[in-house]
């Protein structure tokens, strides 16, 4: 059987193998990659691709166990990613060793990937969207990034899921300031999560807040208005009304030209790396990279002027 036919007929080994494949940076394997993505049929648009993001210890993993469970119950099938921006440094994994969503990962209709390690940094995004791809060749139909809030690991996995959620803490002040603007406005569902036992009223408290924050910020789509809501991972308190509200995001959204214009977006970043990557290669770029590196760093040439002789092979 061949790795597609392998994929498709829900083969797990030979999914993880191709998504081993595509976190690769090795060129042969990028291009091996490349090839089998090549054979993949074109993505589903029935599938939900959801961005969940939210600082350390808020409860994304929590979440995503009892919203895939949920999801399990109605049909859907589960598979869940992670970007993490500090295993590209050699720190730990989000999905690593502390949390495995265990009764999530039991089921046979949930497939669970911990994030790659090592590799460049912004290279973690470009091979999530290529999972993305695998995953829903092999028929998973809702597709979860997780990713810490953290520095650009947010801003690119919005820019690779349809609807974006961003969960906070009641009581950990991190309501207001903590929380980065930039997160805010990448939002399409904020959750506060643990609004459950002590934590209840305060939570009911920082959803007021964040509606009235929310309401001051223009929104990201124009077929939707971001909405506020409290749940508990933990307890499963509210994770219907969140169903709901993925369902009516998913009615209201036009997700094939939200994909298309990612897509688009995405291809230029690739031909950027693509480029910058030749010319770096390119032996006879070499002595002239050099010099002009040098007069760059020693600011007797202006950057784009370097970059310009660069690109036109000038002297
Ligand atoms: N009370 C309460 N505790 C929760 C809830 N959700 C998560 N927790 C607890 O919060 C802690 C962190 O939960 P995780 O799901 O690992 O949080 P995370 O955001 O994935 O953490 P990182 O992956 O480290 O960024 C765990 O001890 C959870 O049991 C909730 O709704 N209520
Ligand atoms: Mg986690």
């Amino acid at each position: 059987m061949s790795d597609i036919d392998a994929i498709r007929s829900g083969d797990r080994r030979a999914l993880a193998r191709a998504i081993t494949l595509a976190e690769s940076s090795r060129p042969d394997d990028e291009s091996r990659a490349a090839a089998l993505l090549e054979k993949l049929d074109p993505p589903r648009t029935g599938s939900w691709r959801l961005g969940v993001s939210g600082a350390p210890g808020v409860g994304k993993s929590t979440f995503i166990e009892a919203f895939g469970l949920h999801a399990l119950e109605r049909g859907r099938r589960v598979a869940v990613l992670a970007v993490d921006p500090s295993s590209s440094l050699g720190g730990g994994s989000i999905l690593g060793d502390k949390t495995r969503m265990e009764r999530l990962a039991r089921d046979p209709r949930a497939f669970i990937r911990p994030s790659p390690s090592g590799g460049e940094p912004g290279g973690v995004a470009r091979r999530t969207r290529d999972a993305v791809r695998l995953v829903e060749a092999a028929g998973y139909d809702l597709v979860v990034v997780e990713t810490v809030g953290a520095g650009q690991s947010e801003t690119a996995v919005a820019a690779m899921t349809d609807m974006f959620l961003l969960l906070l803490a009641p009581g950990t002040g991190d309501e207001l300031q903590g929380v980065k603007r930039g997160a805010m406005e990448l939002a399409d569902l904020v959750l506060v999560n643990k609004a459950d036992g002590a934590l209840a009223g305060l939570a009911r408290h920082a959803v007021s807040d964040h509606r009235a924050a929310m309401a001051l910020l223009r929104p990201r789509e124009s077929f939707w208005t971001p909405r506020v809501e409290t749940c508990s991972a933990l307890t499963g308190a509210g994770m219907d009304a969140v169903w709901r509200t993925v369902g009516d995001y998913f009615a209201a959204a036009g997700i094939p030209d939200k994909r298309r214009s990612q897509v688009r977006a995405a291809l230029w970043d690739e031909v950027a790396r693509l480029a910058a990557a030749r010319l770096r290669a390119d032996p006879e770029k070499r002595a002239l990279l050099t010099r002009l590196e040098r007069e760059a760093a020693e600011g007797r040439l202006p950057l784009r002027r370097a970059a310009e002789r660069l690109l036109d092979g000038a002297p």
